[in-house]
């Protein structure tokens, strides 16, 4: 008998690494190919000092498995991977170390690389992308200037989240509970003058065209919560004795004759236009100050005291009742939503009784419940009703009323309907060194122009964009003059000021405008870290092997757009998924690209927790380390255990115990070889064998993987408990296990003498017939003593099993009026109910 040699997985995978490199066939995705496509994508990775997280293993393993599988099936796969360097970490990790960004990112680059390349994950590696090479970012800063050229990009001095650690300006988004997202600290206001994007022009679009994709439903949710869309009426009430009114928004206009106050953001701009009216202004402007030091979530807190000042006399007119009430200033109210004040309803709104208790309005119901009184007169009635105490509207259900209300208010010309959006337009400048540079400089010659001209014609001889006309003395570079390229800057810290550290470039700063010549200065401001993730799957469609450069070929995309498959973590489903769709639909308007929407599915994944329970991290100690497992498992070994680890969807926790048991699961698969034998037949394995490839198959479809790897178990069982393993069985058990471990799979089909890889093979269709489940004879007992017997499928499960054996007649007379205290089950055995 032939000796065999120990699993080496270390020697098998270079092996097999080497020799795939050279097999473009095996992952290289054809432009125009005659087969069908198939595009999945994976989130790209920011390539951290900290290198790949077991966390990136996960998803792009069961991408890979899924990008063989459809290979194998005749697909045209498209399963790119790249990087998202431009960001924050690199930057402050390079201000600890002294080492230049960019060379930190070329680094860590390598060392993801390589790591990505030791897991033999399938990428084409010529479409491979960097967000932080000019040749990439020339076409992020190009859709910029688009954007800016169709008067979707406007600067404007705002209260931003400011990090002070970081000395940043953040999304709101980036705000986590009040916090730097990145590290932690509590974030304070600060103007600062920004370069918006109006993606609340896509708000509607956004939410209508979910419609279209198949994302997983929770993350249609975050979506919709996040966009916030929120229908209404926008009521004026005149201010007494003044030509002013306040807009504000409700969405209870049904509750419009309970109003006994207004408060107004401390940002209204009306508090300032008041002045002279108002006889405490100096507690007022006390006031306003304090509050605007204060970060939107602190001010937002539910918890927290609703606060506020009476503008003393100055009065407001409820549109319905002709009375005079109060009015306040108050920092619960969001200054950039509805009119940014709000009609103050104690007896119906929670916040406004609080606040009404607190400033001694009066309170007043409207609202009674359809059948009975209120009588809880502590806490606010929110509910819809009937209306009592309004008037002619007395008895008018909420909703009916609210149409009529409406319509009465309309006809005075004091309310419209209007939607109101949560989602805010996007900040899209950081005052930072590591990103995109904004292709933009600030000519005063041209500003002048703009705003001394007598005429719309007279400027338009000039041919100044929409975003140029709307922004006076901001002027796009010339299409031709990018890439922009960042400077290389020896000192990029950030400033106190807040200024970006590309101000201090004096030399780089000056230039000339490109529309008359003259003296101009380059924007300072860079791109942030989303700017790239925006457009990079149509990066990876449009990327030419031998060049380095991107063509923006309408061709390539119409093959290969939309995604068909896209994956990624529910942390992203908010931030990086809303804004590549919003550009998206952009460059769909200008029609740069033939759809609408970039994504046709989207998944996610649960993390990957630690031994301990907790979030992998450094300072817990818990992180574990991709490379060593490799080192000492193999990369088969780590991609099955992350596969069997849980519910792809769910959370898991990592354990070495499991990872080791997988492990020798494969050992036990390669001592298999052994047993392989030519000519025999054995139908009870055949019909095992069936029924995985058809488990297997639908796995993968549905990201089931974990019990697919479970199939592979029962049926590596079955191999070991008969002599010998029918050779048929065995090569086409490793074609359907090799997406899993493809390199053992191809070590042990190599050995099997096959000069083609085993990925070269078609994927298997299972025979409907022979992977029939097999009988058995259940026996249905009662209190222990057989009462029935009845034929089923084999592997039936409890529920189901239950079920059949409940609907036997003698059974059912059994039972009949008796309680079932407790069911024992025994698989593929008997059913004991116990009564
Ligand atoms: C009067 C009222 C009576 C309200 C009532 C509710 C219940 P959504 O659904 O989230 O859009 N509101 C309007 N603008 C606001 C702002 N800038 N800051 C804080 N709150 C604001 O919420 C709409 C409701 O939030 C509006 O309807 C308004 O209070 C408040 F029994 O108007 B309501
Ligand atoms: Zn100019």
């Amino acid at each position: 008998m032939i000796k065999l040699k120990k699993y080496n997985p270390t020697k098998i995978e270079k092996k097999w690494q080497k020799k795939w490199e050279k097999n473009p066939i095996l992952w290289q995705a054809k432009n125009f190919s005659k087969k069908t496509k198939f595009y999945l994508l994976i989130e790209f990775p920011y390539p951290s000092g900290d290198g790949l997280h077991v966390g990136h293993v996960r998803s792009y393993t069961a991408f890979d498995i899924i990008a063989r599988k459809k290979r194998m099936e005749g697909f045209n796969v498209l399963y790119p991977i790249g990087f998202d360097s431009f960001g924050l970490p690199t930057e402050n990790y390079a201000l600890k170390t002294g080492i230049h960004p960019s060379k930190i990112t070329e680094k860590n680059i390598k060392n993801f690389r390589k790591q990505l390349k030791s897991l033999g994950l399938s990428f084409d590696w010529n479409r491979e992308i960097i967000t932080s090479d000019p040749n990439y970012y020339k076409w992020t800063q190009w859709i910029f200037l688009k954007l800016f050229e169709k008067g979707l990009a406007y600067k404007k001095e705002i209260p931003i989240n400011f990090c002070p650690k970081c000395k940043i300006g953040l999304a709101n988004e980036e705000v986590i509970n009040g916090r730097c997202e990145r590290c932690h600290t509590p974030v304070i206001r600060k103007n600062i003058s920004q370069w918006v994007l109006k993606i609340t022009n896509y708000a509607e679009k956004l939410i209508k065209d979910l419609d279209k994709v198949n994302y997983l439903n929770k993350i249609k949710i975050q979506q919709k919560n996040w966009i916030g869309r929120s229908e209404g009426v926008n009521v004026k009430f005149k201010i007494d004795n003044s030509k002013f009114e306040i807009e504000v928004f409700t969405t209870r206009i049904d509750t419009i004759f309970g109003v006994t106050g207004l408060v107004m953001a401390p940002e209204h701009p009306l508090i300032g236009e008041l002045k002279s009216k108002i006889e405490n202004w100096e507690e007022v402007s006390k006031y306003i100050k304090d509050s605007l030091n204060k970060s939107e979530f602190e001010r937002s807190q539910i918890v927290k005291e609703k606060t506020g000042v009476e503008l003393k006399g100055v009065k407001v007119i409820n549109p319905a009742t002709g009375e005079k009430v109060p009015v306040f200033v108050g920092d619960y109210v969001i200054g950039s939503y509805g009119g940014g004040a709000v009609m103050v309803v104690p007896a119906h709104d929670q916040r406004d009784f609080d606040f009404a208790k607190r400033h001694n309005l009066a309170i007043k119901w409207v609202i009674k419940p359809k059948d009975g009184e209120n009588e809880n007169k502590s806490e606010a009635y929110e509910k819809e009703g009937v209306l009592i105490n309004s008037d002619k509207f007395n008895g008018l259900t909420s909703e009916k009323a609210r149409e009529e209300i409406l319509k009465w208010l309309k006809q005075k010309k004091l309310a419209k309907k209007s939607i109101h959006y949560k989602l805010r337009d996007w900040i899209f400048s950081r005052q930072h060194y590591w990103g995109e540079p904004i292709p933009l400089v600030f000519c005063p010659a041209c500003k002048e122009k703009i705003e001394n001209a007598k005429s719309k014609k007279e400027i338009s001889k000039y041919h100044f964009s929409k975003g140029e006309l709307a922004n006076p003395g901001w002027i796009a570079l010339s299409e031709k003059d990018l890439p922009l390229k960042l400077p290389y800057l020896k000192k990029y810290q950030p400033t106190e000021t807040g200024a970006s550290p590309l101000a201090k470039d004096k030399k780089w700063v000056e230039t000339k405008c490109p529309k008359c010549g003259g003296i101009a200065y380059r924007e300072t401001d860079t791109m942030p870290n989303w700017a790239g993730s925006n457009w990079y799957y149509l990066a990876y469609v449009l990327k030419n092997k031998n060049k380095p450069d991107f063509d923006w070929d309408k061709k390539k995309i119409k093959y290969w757009m939309p995604v068909d498959w896209y994956n990624g973590g529910m942390e992203h489903t908010t931030l990086h998924l809303l804004y590549s769709r919003f550009i998206y639909k952009f460059l769909y308007d200008i029609k740069a690209v033939p759809n609408n929407e970039p994504y046709k599915k989207r998944t996610s994944h649960g993390m990957i927790i630690g031994e301990d329970g907790r979030k992998m991290s450094k300072s817990f100690g818990n992180v574990i380390n991709p490379d060593e497992i490799i080192k000492k498992y193999g990369a088969d070994a780590l991609r099955v255990y992350e596969m069997f680890i849980g519910p792809f969807d769910q959370m898991a926790y990592w354990q070495t115990n499991g990872l080791i048991g997988v492990y020798r699961f494969l050992n036990r698969i390669w001592s298999l070889q052994l047993k392989i034998k030519k000519g025999i037949k054995d139908k009870n394995l055949e019909n095992i064998f069936q029924q995985t490839i058809k488990k297997v198959s639908e796995d993968i479809e549905n990201l089931r993987f974990n019990t697919a790897v479970s199939a592979f178990m029962v049926l590596v069982n079955e191999f070991e408990k008969i002599s010998f393993v029918p050779l048929e069985i065995w090569e086409k058990f490793l074609v359907i296990f090799s997406p899993f471990a493809p390199h053992l799979a191809e070590e042990l089909w190599e050995k099997l003498g096959k000069k083609k890889s085993i990925f070269e093979e078609k994927w298997l269709k299972y025979d409907p017939k022979l992977a029939k489940k097999e009988k058995f004879i259940l026996i249905i007992q009662i209190n222990g003593k057989t009462r029935g017997k009845v034929e089923i499928e084999m592997d039936a499960e409890k529920e189901k099993v239950k079920e059949v054996a409940l609907k036997e007649d003698k059974i059912k007379n059994y039972l009949a009026g008796k309680n079932i205290k407790k069911v024992i089950f025994v698989p593929n055995r008997l059913i004991n109910f116990v009564i």
